[in-house]
């Protein structure tokens, strides 16, 4: 009998490469907030989104005329069209345009899983639909966690741990790594209350600092949207599927 795809969590993109072997699916999860933007921005009808890891390939893409948001630790960088916040995607200007993104972790995770054949961006506002896309294609499937700094997320776990769940539940996976036990228990204890649950985090404390608590709430509130965006040669696009 052929054994089940298998699903495993990554925590930060600097364990990424003990961790990728056997694996051709990776979903690229950063709850606060690069990957709830760039769903939000599908939704709201962009076209394209490049992903770049420097501000200096963000300014070089400027020069060239491209619309371009830069966030980093929290902030849009001055000069830029746009940061990192869900809400500024929520507008009509933004329908069919390219834009490029650069933000503290999310971009670095999304770049650091160049070499996968199908890279897939995951968050809380996403999470039925990217489930049922991944069910779909049937392959061993990597969750990875942007972090902080190359350190540990509790946002971007606990929304590993509830894609990891859904996709156990459907019988059609298994898991053999501790790491998706432990994201599976951490969404298991948060779901009735992720924002109460992440008080204590130290991303949901920084962006509080930066009055941006109503960011968190919405990226803390699953299904707004049914967009799976993907990754064809450099840039994200929604999938067709
Ligand atoms: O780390 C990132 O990529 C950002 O999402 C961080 S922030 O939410 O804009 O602070």
């Amino acid at each position: 009998m052929k054994k089940k795809p298998r699903i495993e969590v990554c925590f930060t993109p600097n364990l990424y490469p003990l961790h990728i072997e056997d694996f051709q699916v990776v979903v690229v999860i950063d709850v606060l907030r690069a990957t709830s933007a760039i769903c939000t921005a599908f939704h709201y009808g962009i076209e394209k989104i490049i992903p770049v890891s420097t501000l200096d390939e963000a300014i070089e893409y400027r020069e060239k005329g491209y619309l371009v948001a830069a966030e980093r630790k929290g902030k849009v960088v001055s000069g830029f069209d746009y940061g990192n916040s869900p809400f500024t995607y929520m507008n009509k200007e933004i329908k069919g345009k390219t834009l490029v993104l650069t933000t503290t972790n999310g971009t670095k995770a999304i770049n650091v899983a160049k070499n996968v054949d199908h890279l897939i961006i995951g968050s809380l506002l996403n999470l039925d639909a990217l489930c049922n896309y991944i069910k779909k294609l049937n392959k061993n499937v990597l969750l990875l966690g942007s972090g902080w700094q190359n350190k540990f997320c509790l946002e971007d776990t606990i929304c590993a741990g509830a894609i990891a769940d859904q996709l156990l539940s459907s019988n059609n996976f298994i898991s053999e790594s501790d790491s998706s036990v432990a994201a599976k228990y951490l969404y298991k204890s948060a779901r009735d209350n992720y924002f109460g649950y992440l008080k204590a985090s130290s991303h949901r404390k920084r962006l509080k600092k930066l009055n941006l608590n109503r960011d968190i709430k919405y990226c803390l509130t699953p299904n707004q949207t049914n967009v799976v965006p993907t990754r064809e040669d450099n840039y994200l696009i929604l999938s067709t599927s």
